[in-house]
């Protein structure tokens, strides 16, 4: 027999997981597909920061209560370059901060709200091809050697950056702008307590660094390294030493790497990001480097667009919202890449390989550091203040 759910989705990242809580609260069915296991999605370290927007989206649909015990609340974030840190007060300058809050923490609690509700959330379940997106929809999929068929009314495609959401659109529907950096984030996450309250974000002659946490015992550290190289070639010492001399914290301490990896830096936008049935949401979309801090907070803006259109076209067959679906969220992504590109160009590079540029990023800095117009442009691009993603919230 046919199994048959409403809305089909690809992928159990902060993308899939939202999508799938949201269309449970307006009564609507779903099934989440997800090639990892639940270990593993939930133990993937990646992003940290929620938009004060993202983390009331959070609280507003249930799932934000460890958030608001265990998260951090920030006010603004450091600026550190020609040995001086400068703070830039979101607060004061546009009256809304952040959350520091885990992306597998997020990913966890959506997890256990999907399940205690009695969600259907599949594991280690690949996706292998979807067809009928022009009409019927259904999701081909990989369980325990078996391979079987889902058919759906929608295909949400939540599968991040290398899934087959992406792969399915058909040559020639959508363009895709695409722009890599030559630069790579070395990010470790260390037992130790950070340095800092708030994030710094330090343009060193030698290259970026950023300290962010977790926790109060807990460093999330993050290194700009040459693409190529592998985590190999950093052994403890080196990037201990590194990250001292280019965050200007001599007495940082070492504790134990739990974690380490390197994330190549690029920009991806596809357009339009549906086709048929089919609508991508979240890093399958679009990919922004981490220097903005907006991956997971324009996932879960997609799916809150996706799930509001979705539950419009069951409750009044109303397709205004799906169909505008790709231009609203593109809209909100381009905002974004083009802050993302302003803070990696700002940040990043090697002061002997290219002087100028370095001479150039240190005025553009020094200008945000005094000018209260250029930091408030800042302050409301890192917050999505007065961008209009989270509306009023
Ligand atoms: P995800 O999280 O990649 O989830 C996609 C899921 O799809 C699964 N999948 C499949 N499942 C079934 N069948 C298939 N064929 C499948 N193919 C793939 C995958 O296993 C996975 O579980 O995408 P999603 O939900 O769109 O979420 C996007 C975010 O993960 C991403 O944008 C952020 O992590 C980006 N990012 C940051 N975003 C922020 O908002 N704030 C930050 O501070 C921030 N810092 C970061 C970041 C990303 C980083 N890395 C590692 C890329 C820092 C780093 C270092
Ligand atoms: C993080 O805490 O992992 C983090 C914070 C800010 C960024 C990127 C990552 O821009």
């Amino acid at each position: 027999m046919l199994e048959r759910t409403q809305v089909g989705i690809v992928g159990a990242g902060p993308a899939g997981l939202m999508l799938s809580h949201l269309l449970h609260l307006a009564g609507i069915e779903s099934v989440v597909l997800e090639r990892r296991s639940r270990k593993y999605v939930e133990s993937r370290v990646r992003a940290g920061v929620l938009e004060d927007g993202a983390a009331e989206m959070l609280r507003s649909s249930g799932v934000g209560e460890r958030m608001d015990r265990e998260g951090l609340v920030h006010g603004g974030i450091y600026l550190q370059f020609g040995g001086e840190r400068h703070r830039i007060d979101f607060m004061d300058l546009v009256g809304r901060g952040i959350m520091v809050y885990g992306q597998q923490e997020v990913v966890k609690d959506l997890i256990e709200a999907r399940l205690a509700t009695g969600g259907d959330v599949r594991f280690e379940t690949e996706v292998r091809r979807l067809d009928g997106l022009g009409g019927e929809p259904s999701i081909s999929y990989l369980h325990d050697g078996v391979e079987r068929l889902l058919a759906c009314d929608f295909v949400a495609g939540c599968d991040g950056a290398h899934g087959v959401g992406r792969m399915s659109l058909p040559a020639g529907s959508h363009a895709a702008y695409e722009r890599v950096y030559p630069h790579a984030w070395l990010g470790i996450l260390a037992r130790t307590p950070p340095a800092s309250e708030e994030l710094i974000y330090a343009r060193h002659e030698r290259g970026f660094a950023l300290h962010s946490m977790r926790s109060p015992d807990m460093s999330r550290l993050y290194l700009q390294v040459d693409g190529a190289d592998d985590p190999g070639s950093w052994p403890p010492n080196r990037i201990w030493d590194e990250l001292r001399l280019r965050l200007n914290e001599p007495t940082l301490q070492e504790g134990e790497i739990v974690e380490i990896g390197v994330t190549e830096m690029r920009s991806l936008v596809l357009e339009p990001i549906q086709y048929g049935k089919l609508f991508l949401a979240g890093d399958a979309a679009h990919i922004v480097p981490p220097t903005g801090a907006k991956g997971m907070n324009l996932a879960l803006a997609d799916v809150r667009a996706l799930a509001a259109a979705v539950a419009k076209w069951y409750m009044s067959g109303s397709s205004d919202g799906l169909d505008g679906y790709s231009e609203n969220c593109l809209q909100r992504a381009w905002r974004a890449q083009h802050f993302s590109a302003f803070m990696t160009s700002l940040l990043h590079g090697d002061a002997a390989k290219d002087p100028f540029e370095h001479k150039l990023q240190l005025a553009n800095l020094t200008y945000i550091a005094r000018s209260r117009a250029a930091a408030t442009a800042l302050a409301e691009n890192y917050t999505s203040a007065a961008t209009g993603v989270w509306g009023s919230s």
